[in-house]
Parts: C-alpha cells; structure tokens; sequence
C-alpha cells in the first residue's frame, strides 16, 4: 500500500543504481506541522543534490560506503495536511523494510515522522530498540501544532507501551512543561546537555556512550538543530551554543550497539543559504550508512 506513496528519485543519493542492497535511504517530504520555518520537505531533494558532490568515504577513511553503495527508494509522500494517516502510512513502510533485514536511513521532513518511522522499525525487527537522539531540544510537549508534531514526538515516543531507553545528546533548549516531563520518565535515560559537550566532549560521549550500553539494538534519531547554528544553519528552529559535528562522528565511532535505522530531520532549504546544512545532512547518511557497513561485516572495511 504505502508503495503508492512512493516517487522515484530523478537521481538516487550518491548516484548509485538501484541495487537490492542492505542500507536504504528513503526521503519523507512531511512537514505540515511545523510551527516556524517550514521547508524541511524539500531536505529530500536537497540532501540527494548536495550527495552527487560528497566523497562516499567516511572522514574517518572508511570508504564501504563508495564500495557497497546505497539504495535511494526515493520519496514517501502520504497524504498532505494528514498527519494521522500519513504517519500510518510512514509506519507501514518502515516495519516492511526492516522486516526485510533492510536498514532504513530517512531524511525527513521535520522531526513529526521519527515516531512513525521508530514504530514500523520496532515491530519490523521484533523489539523496541534503543533511541539516541541528537537534538537541541527534548519534544517532550504534550501538544504543538495538535498531538502530533516536530515539538510532541519524543512525548508520543514515550508513551508506548514499551517505551524505548533513551539518550539525548546535544540539548539545550527546553520548556519548564518539558522538564516536568523528563523528570517523570521511567525508563533509563540520559539527558547529555550541549554544554556539558562543549566543555568536555570525551566525557560528554563516554557518558552517552554508557547510556547505550543495556541495549542490543539502536534506532538513531538526528535533528540537525542539535549541530550549532554554525554547522546546520537551515533548520526550521535554530539554537545557539550547539555541538560540532565532530562530537557525532566521535559518538558513533564509540557505539557498539547494532544500528538498525536512522532519521535525519529538520533541515529546511530555504533558510540553508549555501547549502551547508543540506551538505551536512549528506555527510551524516555516508557516516551513518558506514557504521552499519561495518557493524553488518558485509564488507571488508579498509581505512587508513
Ligand atoms: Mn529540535
């Protein structure tokens, strides 16, 4: 059902032919809720431009990704100005792909579709994964442009019936409603401020790290306002005094949990003068797309 929903891309990320392989990067055009620089619907079309310029190797010298490639399904766009549905629709895609085996990196959109997306993940792969998620902010709300939105879907996220751990990583900006809400949270979870990684950033990453540590699979959630405005100047709702992008590729190089999907959310082109935030965007599905490469074994890693 939800295949019909789906736009093929004129030119799929990185360039890579259609190739039936293990990482799948699909972009989901929504971003009817936003409340303030709206836009991230074109970070698809953005993010795919920017991927045809970018080295496929990682920055760290991995360069799997330029070997084994990754599969563009293109664009799942559902219903507009039906967040419900639309979701339903998201969901359905995410349980089919990874019940296939498949690894699902989504470019959004803005953050509203991480909880479609974390819930067709979790009943594809048959457990409630960890959820690590780079953000400025903690989306704890209980409504914002109605229940379901970019500000409500960690709230939402937590009110399943099994809700994940999870770590956040970045933060810095919050309502005094949202830290009532995270004191009440009780599954394990660990609020890694941007400032305590701006000071520190290796005990900043190891304490995420440990956060993970009780988890046998990970589902990574990264709105790109978590990146300073510096970095990731075209989000819909900037934030001063964020992190570097080093401080992500650290973390994730410190990960040992099984990566099994990922979102990058919140960039929005039409504030991106220069295209650094869509070029970010780009750079973090080759990281991404690298380190479950490597954790997968599929191929043989050569880095220098
Ligand atoms: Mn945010």
């Amino acid at each position: 059902m939800w295949r019909a929903y789906l736009r093929a891309p004129s030119e799929g990320f990185g360039g890579f032919d259609y190739r039936d392989r293990s990482v799948v990067v699909v972009g989901i055009p929504i971003d009817f809720t936003s409340s303030y620089r709206s836009g991230s619907r074109f970070a698809p079309s953005a993010i795919r431009e920017v991927s045809q310029s970018i080295e496929l190797c990682s920055v760290c010298g991995n360069c799997v990704v330029e070997e084994a490639g990754i599969d563009d399904l293109g664009d799942l766009v559902p219903v507009p100005g039906d967040v419900e549905r639309s979701l339903e629709i998201v969901e359905e895609m995410a349980m089919e792909i990874a019940r296939e085996g498949k690894r699902i990196i989504a470019i959004g959109g803005d953050h509203t579709v991480t909880q479609a997306l974390y819930s067709g993940v979790s009943k594809g792969v048959g457990e409630e994964p960890c959820i690590l998620v780079i953000d400025a902010h903690l989306d704890l709300r209980n409504e914002l442009v109605g229940r379901y939105s970019h500000a409500t879907c960690m709230r939402r996220l937590l009110e399943r019936a099994q809700p994940p751990a999870i770590v956040w990583f970045g933060v810095r900006a919050f309502s005094s409603e949202e830290l009532k809400e995270a004191r009440r949270i009780d599954v394990p979870h660990v609020v890694v401020k941007s400032i305590d990684v701006l000071r520190d950033p290796s005990d900043a990453i190891a304490r995420a790290s440990r956060g993970l540590e009780c988890c046998r699979k990970l589902y990574l959630s990264i709105d790109v306002d978590g990146f300073d405005p510096a970095f990731a100047p075209g989000v819909q709702t900037p934030e001063p005094v964020g992190i570097h992008p080093i401080h992500f590729v650290e973390l994730l190089q410190s990960i040992n949990v099984e990566v099994v999907a990922a979102d990058i959310v919140e960039v929005s082109p039409p504030y991106d003068r220069g295209g650094s935030t869509a070029a970010l965007g780009a750079r973090l599905v080759v990281e991404i797309a690298a380190k479950i490469y490597e954790q997968m074994g599929e191929m043989k890693v050569r880095g220098w």
